[in-house]
C-alpha cells in the first residue's frame, strides 16, 4: 500500500496533536512540527511505535528556518502528500483601541505569514508532482467578527482568503485545497490567548460541551480520505451549543 506522508504544523498541542495521534493510528507517515522540542521528542517516541515519524522544530515566524528545515527533509519524509496548516493562536482579547501591538503582530506573523511560509516551502513539490492536499485550519472567527476579536478575526479572515486563493491558483495542478473552520474547541488555545491565566481560560469552556480536538481530527481524517475527485473546500463546525461566535447556550 502507498503510505501517505502528512506534515502537520502545531502538532504539539490541541487539534494538531489529536490529528497526529489519529493519523499515526491510521498508518500515515508523519512530519510533526512545533516549537516545544520536549513535546516533539515525546511524540516521536510515542507515535514512532505506530508509524514512521520525523519531527521539525521551528517557529513558523522564522522564514529562513522554515524554508531550510522543510527543504532538509530526506526520504521517505521529503515528499509531502498532505499539508495541514494548523499552527496558530489568538493572543489577547481586547478592544481595538487598547489592544497590544505585540499581540497583533504575533497573530499576523504566526497565523497568516507563518502559514504562507510553510506553504511556500511545501508547494513546489506538490506542483511538480501535480498532486497534493492542503488543509488550512481557519476558524468561525474567519467567517464572522466578534467583539474584541478584531485582529485574531482578521488573521482568520486572511486564512479564509488564502484558502480560496490557493484553490484558484493550484487548480491547474490538480492539488486539493480546503479549510476546516472550527468554533469553540477545548485546547490550550484560551490559555495562550489569556497568557497562562488557566482560570480565565477554563471559563470559556464551562457550562456546555465544547468541541474536543479529537472531533476536529476526525473531520480532518474524513476530509483526506474522500476519493481524490472530492475536495471538501470549506467546512464550518461548531459545538451544538454554539450558534455563532457570541451565542452559546450555557447552563452555569
Ligand atoms: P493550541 O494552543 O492547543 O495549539 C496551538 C499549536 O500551534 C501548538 O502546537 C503550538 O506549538 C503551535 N504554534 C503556535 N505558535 C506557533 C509558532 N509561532 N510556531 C510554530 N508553531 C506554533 O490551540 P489549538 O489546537 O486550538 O489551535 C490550532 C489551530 O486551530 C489554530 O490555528 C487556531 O487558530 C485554530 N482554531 C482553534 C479553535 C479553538 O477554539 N481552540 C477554534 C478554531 C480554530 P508550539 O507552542 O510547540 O510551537
Ligand atoms: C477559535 C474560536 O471563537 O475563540 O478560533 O475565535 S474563537
Amino acid at each position: 500500500m502507498d503510505i501517505k506522508t502528512v506534515l502537520i504544523t502545531g502538532a504539539t498541542s490541541g487539534i494538531g496533536l489529536a490529528t497526529a495521534k489519529l493519523f499515526a493510528k491510521e498508518g500515515y507517515r508523519l512530519v510533526l512540527c512545533g516549537r516545544r522540542l520536549e513535546r516533539l521528542e515525546a511524540l516521536k517516541d510515542e507515535l514512532g511505535k505506530q508509524t514512521e515519524v520525523c519531527t521539525l522544530n521551528f517557529d513558523v515566524r522564522d522564514k529562513k528556518k522554515v524554508m531550510e528545515t522543510i527543504s532538509s527533509l530526506i526520504a521517505p519524509f521529503d515528499s509531502i502528500d498532505i499539508l495541514i496548516n494548523n499552527a496558530g493562536n489568538a493572543h489577547g482579547l481586547d478592544p481595538i483601541d487598547t489592544g497590544s501591538v505585540d499581540d497583533w503582530e504575533a497573530m499576523i506573523d504566526i497565523n497568516v505569514k507563518g502559514l504562507l511560509y510553510v506553504s511556500k516551502a511545501v508547494l513546489p513539490q506538490m506542483v511538480s508532482r501535480k498532486s497534493g492536499h492542503i488543509i488550512n485550519i481557519g476558524s468561525t472567527a474567519g467567517k464572522e467578527v466578534y467583539p474584541k476579536g478584531n485582529v485574531y478575526c482578521a488573521s482568520k479572515h486572511a486564512v479564509d482568503a488564502i484558502n480560496q486563493g490557493m484553490r484558484l491558483d493550484l487548480n491547474e495542478y490538480g492539488i486539493r485545497v480546503g479549510a476546516v473552520n472550527p468554533g469553540l474547541v477545548e485546547t490550550e488555545f484560551s490559555q495562550v490567548r489569556f497568557k497562562g491565566d488557566v482560570d480565565r481560560a477554563e471559563t470559556v469552556y464551562k457550562g456546555y460541551q465544547p468541541l474536543r480536538p479529537e472531533d476536529i481530527a476526525d473531520i480532518i481524517h474524513f476530509v483526506v480520505t474522500r476519493p481524490y475527485h472530492v475536495n471538501i473546500a470549506d467546512l464550518v463546525v461548531m459545538p451544538t451549543a454554539q450558534a455563532s461566535s457570541t451565542i452559546v447556550k450555557k447552563e452555569l
